[in-house]
């Protein structure tokens, strides 16, 4: 249940009175409302505090969906804006694996159309043998490129223990597929004060997804952008199966931007185009997607990354698909 109220103290208030009635309740202020969040389904009579609206979802995520919020929600990231309408462009490496690699991707993306750099600096990777990114050495390198270029900079936060680290160097925070469902993480991003990049673990469903945004929203933190970025599944003819039905849905059922990341799931830079514009007309509101300058020697995910020269024919049909669809 949502309870919408004018003020923290009326907030304050009835979180009290439904604590005093053995109710769980959460209060944050978020997207401009003051609300009050209880467990889903929970039947509240007769209150004494005033409240302008009193909602009961049909979903067990709450804060998060588009029943009671109908305008999408804008998240901030540096200067710029992911919002419903216009394609918000994140590119770089996979990792980050010097200064120089990462400034001159940076300066490539840039003048191409991106509006973000990635760059991974705490690498999960499946192998403990293999590159496991350059650390802090990375995020001061990120910071470099982003000085160089004034791209706004998204890395991924493994560790709970690295957020303050990783805190100080990034503009996002990247959350990837493989800690979705890292549920102390994920309390810990609600306090963060930066945005969050909610990428879709490839074991989960999509309202395992939209529950581990609710867990950021409801400790605090609206700032949350979806990422579907393929899952596991029978078929193994790509590195992953892109969910297209899971974006559209996404951005049916919840408010929040949902970019869609091509790169994971076609593990085959030759297919990284194709999912990318599949991403886009299925109604995402932007891409996450690996550029490297010379994607053979990579470090890590050698495959998939694209060249810059195929970065460029991406970004300029991602532009026409977006345009004859949504006129932006
Ligand atoms: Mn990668």
């Amino acid at each position: 249940m949502l309870f919408i109220v004018d003020s923290r103290e009326h907030g304050e208030a009835l979180r009290g009175e439904l604590e005093a009635r053995g109710i769980p309740a959460w209060r944050v202020e978020l997207w401009g409302h003051h609300v009050v969040v209880t467990p889903p389904r929970v039947r509240v009579e007769g209150l004494r505090v005033p409240v302008r609206a009193a909602i009961e979802l049909r979903t067990e995520y709450q804060l998060v969906s588009r029943e009671w919020k109908r305008e999408p929600t804008p998240v901030r990231i540096g200067g710029r804006e992911v919002r419903e309408g216009r394609l918000f462009i994140v590119a770089g490496p996979c990792a980050v694996e010097s200064e120089e690699q990462i400034v001159k991707t940076a300066r490539f993306v840039r003048d191409a159309g991106a509006d973000a750099l990635r760059g991974g600096a705490f690498k999960p990777r499946t192998s403990p043998y293999t590159f496991q990114g350059l650390g802090e050495a990375g995020l001061r390198a990120l910071a470099r490129a982003r000085e160089e270029t004034g791209l706004p900079v998204v890395t991924e936060l493994m560790d709970p223990e690295d957020m303050p680290l990783v805190l100080k160097y990034a503009d996002a925070l990247q959350i990837g597929a493989r800690s979705m469902q890292n549920f102390s993480l994920l309390k810990k991003l609600g306090r963060a004060g930066k945005p969050v990049l909610l990428k879709r673990g490839f074991g989960n469903t999509v309202e395992e997804w939209l529950l581990a945004a609710e867990y950021v929203a409801l400790h605090g933190n609206g700032d949350v952008v979806l990422v579907e970025r393929g899952i596991r599944t029978f078929d193994k003819t790509l590195r992953f199966t892109l969910d297209v039905g899971a974006i559209a849905y996404a951005k049916r059922h919840t408010h929040l931007p949902v970019l869609g990341d091509p790169s994971h799931p076609a593990g085959d830079r030759r297919y990284v185009i194709p999912l990318a514009l599949a991403i886009i007309a299925a109604g995402a509101d932007g891409l996450l997607v690996e550029v490297h300058p010379d994607p053979d020697k990579a470090l890590s995910d050698a495959g998939q990354q694209l060249t810059f020269e195929q970065f460029r024919e991406l970004v300029q049909k991602a532009r026409e698909i977006a345009r004859v669809l949504r006129g932006g």
